[in-house]
């Protein structure tokens, strides 16, 4: 960590991670800059009403020179790679364009990186530290659990094989040239702030819409897949944590707990006083993936006792407090 003010700068600002790692990098004093994808794009003036003081500049992953610029204008001691088409399900109907962002963007990231380092920064390919955004999607239907850092990478969709080649080039990158360039093995991570199509939002929204009066039914495909949940605040924190250490790794971020898409509808309804949901809940056949991942659930043993993170808030904590963000939000209309 230089001694002047340290700079960071952030791909996928406006998603639900970036807006708490820039209110944790800010909240350590660091400058922060981040990249906003898109004319016009709508999530703009969230990131500016929630993090005012963060930089922004307009690029895409899939546009090294605009990545080179953002480099430049910022000129930052760490770079967190968390840009990606996110959504599983979206990226079987657009596996191509899921393969350029969420693939090939890392790669021109980090190209982005090493060529910015040779030209700006005396050759110093230690002057940018790098986070990548691995998943936990990369296990997919691996037969070991919990899974942590050497498990079989076996992903099932176009998203996991994405993320599997993302992973890959960071270490290549590490490995090659020397950078400092760690990936974190994030499972599931929600909040208020979770995107609408994620079932933890999707379930949260419905129940508070049913517990107003709002709504009556919440269709919902496969209840039988399991997930390692944790809050997404805790997460942007190991991401942090994996950038201050000497040397650049890999490490699984997980509560270690895992729970179905069943039990999370019963917390959530039984949060607002509904004990029997089943008339409120349709299948829908629509919604089941070409390819399932089963069970996910993560061993975090090594990010306990290297970087000595831990979750802090639970599954039944983490339910509530989105069903509460929800209802009040409702409630004010919005
Ligand atoms: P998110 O809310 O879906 O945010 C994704 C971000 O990527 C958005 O800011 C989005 O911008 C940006 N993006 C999309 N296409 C881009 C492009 N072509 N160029 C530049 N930026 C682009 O995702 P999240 O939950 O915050 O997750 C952050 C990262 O962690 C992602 O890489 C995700 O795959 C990974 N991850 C997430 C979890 C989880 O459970 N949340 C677990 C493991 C790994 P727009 O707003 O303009 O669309
Ligand atoms: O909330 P999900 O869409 O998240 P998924 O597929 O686990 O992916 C998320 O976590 C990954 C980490 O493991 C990230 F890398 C990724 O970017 C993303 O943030 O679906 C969770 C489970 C699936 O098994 C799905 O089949 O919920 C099941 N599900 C059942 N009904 C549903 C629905 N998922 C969604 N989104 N919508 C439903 O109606």
């Amino acid at each position: 960590m230089p001694s002047s003010q340290p700079t960071a700068l952030v791909t996928g600002i406006t998603g639900q991670d970036g807006l708490y790692l820039a209110e944790l990098l800010l909240a350590k004093g660091y400058a922060v800059h981040g990249v906003v994808r898109g004319q016009n794009n709508p999530r703009r003036g969230l990131v500016e009403r929630l993090v005012p003081d963060v930089h922004l500049h307009t690029g895409d992953l899939t546009d090294m020179s605009s990545l080179l610029r953002a480099l430049r204008a910022a000129r930052p001691d760490e770079v967190y790679n968390l840009g990606a088409v996110s959504y599983v399900a979206y990226s079987w109907d657009n596996a191509a364009l899921t393969t350029d962002v969420t693939a090939k963007g890392v790669l021109t990231m980090l190209e982005a990186v090493r060529l910015h380092c040779a030209d700006h920064r005396g050759d110093d390919l230690g002057a940018v530290r790098f986070y990548q955004a691995s998943s936990s999607e990369m296990f997919g239907a691996s037969p070991e659990s919990p899974q942590h850092e050497r498990t079989l990478l076996w992903p099932r969709s176009p998203y996991g094989v994405s993320k599997v080649f993302g992973h890959h080039m960071t270490i290549n990158y590490r490995e090659s040239y020397g950078m400092h360039a760690s990936s974190g093995i994030l499972f599931n991570h929600e909040s208020p702030r979770r995107g609408e199509e994620f079932v933890t939002r999707k379930v949260s929204r419905a129940v508070a819409a049913i517990s107003l009066g709002l709504a009556d039914e919440l269709a919902l495909g496969n209840l039988e897949a399991q997930r390692d949940w944790g809050f997404a605040g805790d997460y942007v924190e190991a991401m942090w944590l994996m950038l201050q250490q000497e040397e650049p790794d890999d490490y699984v971020i997980a509560t270690g707990e895992t729970h179905s898409i069943r039990d999370l509808v019963d917390v959530a309804f039984r949060h607002v006083g509904i004990d029997d949901w089943s008339g409120h809940v349709r299948h829908d056949p629509a919604l089941i993936r070409p390819a399932e991942v089963d069970r996910l659930v993560g061993d975090a043993s090594k990010a306990r006792e290297v970087l000595g993170w831990k979750p802090r808030v639970g599954f039944e904590e983490l339910v509530s407090m989105m069903v509460d963000a929800d209802v009040a939000a409702l409630r004010t209309g919005w």
